[in-house]
């Protein structure tokens, strides 16, 4: 197949929120710096329900969505010296190409060098897809689109992982494990003995619950509006519960009485505006933080009083949770294999590719954290 088109089966999302339709697709060989990928498990994130949704600014149709998957390394193009076929990797949305201002600054771990064609749904070389059906071009998704049998994606879009890892359980390391462990880590630095409050107890608040455990936090506190989700939390560290429901008051003045003035350090895992201003208003006076890491529709604000500021809560987002993806996902992969970090207990639902539209469904329903698709 090498330096030849492939024809496979591919998720296709003709138009915002109408049923994918299962294609065949034409996948064109990989350019200079570019790596063909076959995509053997792909897991579904809320994200792609949001850019299917029609809500993302960046979403563009026809294209092929998907960004939390492993695979192996069919072919590569001209340059490509990182990887070789028969490697098994996981797509990095976040790219990593170590050269750029971003990733030089030592201060994110941002990649500027593909993210103006990755945001357009093309690769750099030519700014043009690797998709088509019938000729016509399908757009790319966060320069991974792994709703497909086969992907090409750029070399710095890739990382290489150990080849024991199972795949059908890593490919979750390709976005919302290590968002919710790096958003802990990385962003908030939470350090032991700290009172930490979750927004959102999908995998990427349970993950953030797992992340603030290991660091040693003394309460954590979960809220969620679906009460099915609090059983499950216990699992991964969370504490305490608190469903917004459940109160006249609004939800950070709960918060707020019940740790005596608010907390160390805050997450937004939902991607609700008015949520996130709760967090951060429910941060300690002085010194507590709030970190967004929800995805909110095109067009939403955040907003606060600014004297929320003054007196010394901080405001902070995170993407992929701070981790630089090629260096990291790796690392990540290895404390799988050593027991350090879970995985295989955010996998509720496996389906194959060809049901994914029961999986989108599933997504929207408490009893689902993440679904592996078998490609
Ligand atoms: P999810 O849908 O599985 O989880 C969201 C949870 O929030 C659900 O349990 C839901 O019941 C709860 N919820 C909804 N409205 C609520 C409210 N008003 N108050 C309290 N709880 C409420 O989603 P997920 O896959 O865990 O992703 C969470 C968010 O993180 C999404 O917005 C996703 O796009 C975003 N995300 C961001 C990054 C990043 O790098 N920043 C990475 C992955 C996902
Ligand atoms: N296109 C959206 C923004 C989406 C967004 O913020 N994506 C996160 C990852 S979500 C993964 O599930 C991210 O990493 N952002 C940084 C980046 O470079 O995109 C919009 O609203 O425009
Ligand atoms: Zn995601």
């Amino acid at each position: 197949t090498h330096g030849q088109v492939i024809t496979c089966k591919a998720a296709v999302a003709w138009e915002p929120n109408k049923p994918l339709v299962i294609e065949d697709v034409q996948v064109a060989p990989p350019q200079a710096g570019e790596v063909r990928v076959k995509i053997l498990f792909t897991a579904l994130c809320h994200t792609d329900a949001y850019t299917w949704s029609g809500k993302d600014p960046e979403g563009l149709f026809p294209c092929i969505l998907g960004h939390e998957a492993a695979g192996i390394v069919e072919s590569v193009g001209e340059g490509v010296t990182e990887v070789q076929p028969g490697d098994h990797v996981i797509p990095c949305y976040q790219a990593e190409c170590k050269e750029c201002k971003f990733c030089k600054s030592g201060k994110t771990n941002l990649c500027g060098k593909v993210r103006s064609a990755t945001g357009v749904g093309v690769m750099m070389n030519d700014r043009k897809s690797r998709f088509s059906v019938n000729g016509k071009p399908i757009y790319h998704f966060m320069g991974t689109s792994t709703f497909s049998q086969y992907t090409v994606v750029h070399d710095v879009s890739v990382a290489k992982i150990d080849p024991t890892a199972p795949l059908n359980k890593v490919c979750l390391l390709g976005c919302g494990v290590p968002t919710g462990l790096g958003a802990v880590w990385n962003t908030a630095k939470v350090e032991a003995g700290s009172i930490v409050a979750i927004f959102g107890l999908g995998t990427v608040g349970l993950a953030v619950a797992e992340g603030a455990k290991a660091a040693g936090a003394l309460r954590i506190i979960g809220i969620d509006i679906d009460p099915k989700k609090f059983d499950t939390a216990k699992n991964f560290g969370v504490t305490e519960f608190v469903n917004p429901k459940d109160h006249e008051k609004p939800i950070q003045q709960v918060l707020v009485d019940l740790t005596d003035g608010g907390v160390d350090y805050s997450f937004e895992c939902i991607g609700n505006v008015s949520v996130m201003r709760a967090a951060l208003e429910c941060c300690h006076k002085g010194w507590g933080t709030s970190v967004i890491v929800g995805v909110a529709a095109s067009g939403q604000e955040i907003s606060t009083r600014p004297f929320q500021l003054v007196t010394g809560r901080v405001w902070k987002g995170t993407a992929f949770g701070g981790f630089k993806s090629r260096s990291q996902v790796p690392w990540l992969v290895e404390k799988y294999l050593k027991k350090e970090i879970k995985v295989d207990e955010y996998i509720t639902h496996n389906l194959t590719l060809a049901e994914i539209n029961r999986a989108f469904d599933l997504i929207h329903e408490g009893g689902c954290l993440r679904c592996v698709l078998d490609c």
